[in-house]
């Protein structure tokens, strides 16, 4: 049986309403004991209860007590949810009260997990919720949504099924071997079914780096020589003065981020030090900071400046950010021209005073990202422990069929569908141990 847990649900900061929830066997006669109006214990499943919370006589809150009775609720146990004013203070205040009625705080993402022990959703579904929090795009929203309501449970279950069939029929073979030949099994069953789970997971891990990006982001980077109008450029496309931006070379120091939705994709944008050969600590650390920037990045807008000659800086860089997926900008178009654009082949001309050229600027992006045409459906799945997972199996499968094609035994095949069945059991959270759970929920908030 489980205790009983309360945690704030909300925000803590100054709000309209505030939640608080509790979750367990004595949640409803708890909150019953510090509640005046009508008797709790009395009260229909899903209903709402109007009334206050108090200490003694003293009346700490006018509230709405919600109650879910179990199995109908989020942790399939008794759930009680207090809508009270939202203030800081007073909101603590009654999380304090039920602490001292012997009500313990729950851990982060302890209701989420005990919705997944209880067995109201799996693994897939309880990283959904959070997946759900975090989004930031409609694309993102639409991943984690489907999954949440089971997308990427559905198409596990329905792997593991057909692999279980396969195993079966196995290991009716090694118990009765007269029954069918090995040969029919590898042919009729074995290889049908293996090569197309491994069609299936290659079209989702496939699909996953745009998933990923889709969540995520894309991590990119603007660099170039000082004074190109490199936090020009990042301001511009942020519509906001973020960067500090002067007529002096080596204004930006520290790198300085920001974020731009592109068409239902996340740019991660980070505005770097200029580089030059300098000898001034506190801009070679910059410069250093930018170098590493430059590995991690998945796009790099590379600035140069129209008014300016190319000098080997420039060259440099043209040629460190060669192989990476680059955008190159010529910036200060409204100024005389003394760059020499012979060495660059692909370059967009701009002026970052200029809203037009910002929106070209974009579609530019846009069209190297490719990002126009997403449409997401339920095969795209963005979780990293899935993919990661569903990378494993796939390996299972691929040793499965090495083995039918070296003519192994079918046993020894079995051990490599085991593994893999083992695999995709992991991702929903029915073969799984206390360590990863630990770890996933507590990646939760507090009241979650
Ligand atoms: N004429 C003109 N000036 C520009 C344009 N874009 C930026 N500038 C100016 O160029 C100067 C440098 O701009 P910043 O954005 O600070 O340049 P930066 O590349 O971030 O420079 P550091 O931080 O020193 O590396 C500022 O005076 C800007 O106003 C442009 O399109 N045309
Ligand atoms: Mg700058």
């Amino acid at each position: 049986m489980n205790d009983t847990i309360v945690a704030i649900a909300t925000a803590l900061s100054n709000n309209a309403i505030s939640i608080i929830r509790l979750s367990g066997e004595d949640a409803i006669s708890k909150v019953n004991q510090i509640f005046r109006g009508p008797n709790l214990e009395n009260q229909a499943a899903n209903s709402i209860t109007y009334g206050y919370i108090v200490e003694g006589d003293k009346v700490i809150d006018e509230v709405l007590v919600s109650i879910f009775r179990k199995p109908k609720s989020f942790t399939k146990e008794d759930v009680v949810e207090i809508n009270c004013h939202g203030g800081v203070f007073v909101t603590n205040k009654i999380l304090e009260i039920l602490l001292s009625k012997n009500v313990r705080l729950a851990e982060s993402g302890e209701f989420t997990k005990r919705a997944f022990l209880n067995g109201r959703i799996d693994l897939t579904q309880a990283e959904a919720v959070m997946d759900v929090i975090e989004a930031e795009t409609d694309n993102s929203l639409a991943i984690a949504t489907s999954a949440l309501r089971g997308d990427v449970r559905k198409k596990i279950d329905e792997f593991r099924n057909k692999l279980t069939q396969v195993i079966a029929t196995i290991e009716v073979n090694i118990d009765y071997p007269e029954y069918e030949s090995e040969l029919a099994i590898v042919n009729n069953t074995i290889n049908p079914t293996v090569s197309e789970l491994k069609e299936e997971i290659k079209d989702i891990l496939e699909k996953a780096k745009t998933s990923k990006i889709l969540k995520q982001g894309i991590p990119t980077a603007i660099i170039g020589k000082p004074n190109v109008g490199k936090s020009s450029l990042l301001n511009a496309l942020l519509r906001e003065d973020k960067a500090i931006v002067t007529e002096f070379a080596g204004t930006t120091r520290d790198i300085v981020e920001g974020k731009i939705n592109l068409g239902g994709v996340i740019l991660n944008i980070i505005d770097t030090a200029g580089i030059r050969k300098t000898k001034n600590l506190v801009e070679q650390l910059g410069v250093k900071k930018t170098e590493e920037i430059l590995d991690k990045a998945d796009l790099i807008i590379l600035v140069f400046d129209y008014s300016t000659s190319l000098d080997k800086i420039d060259i440099e860089l043209l040629e460190k950010t060669k192989n990476k997926t680059r955008l190159i900008v010529i910036n200060k178009e409204d100024l005389e021209k003394r760059i020499d654009v012979s060495k660059i082949d692909d370059y967009l001309l701009l002026s970052t005073k200029k809203e037009k050229d910002i929106e070209k600027l974009e579609n530019k992006i846009k069209e190297i990202l490719q990002i126009k045409n997403i449409k997401t459906d339920n095969s795209y799945i963005a979780n990293a422990r899935v993919i990661s997972k569903l990378k494993e199996c796939f390996e299972y499968l691929e040793n499965a069929t090495n083995a039918v094609n070296q003519s192994l035994p079918i046993d020894i095949v079995n051990i490599d569908l085991m593994n893999a069945l083992k695999t995709l059991g992991e991702i929903t959270g029915d073969t799984v141990n206390e360590n990863i759970l630990e770890q996933m929920f507590s990646r939760f908030c507090l009241g979650k």
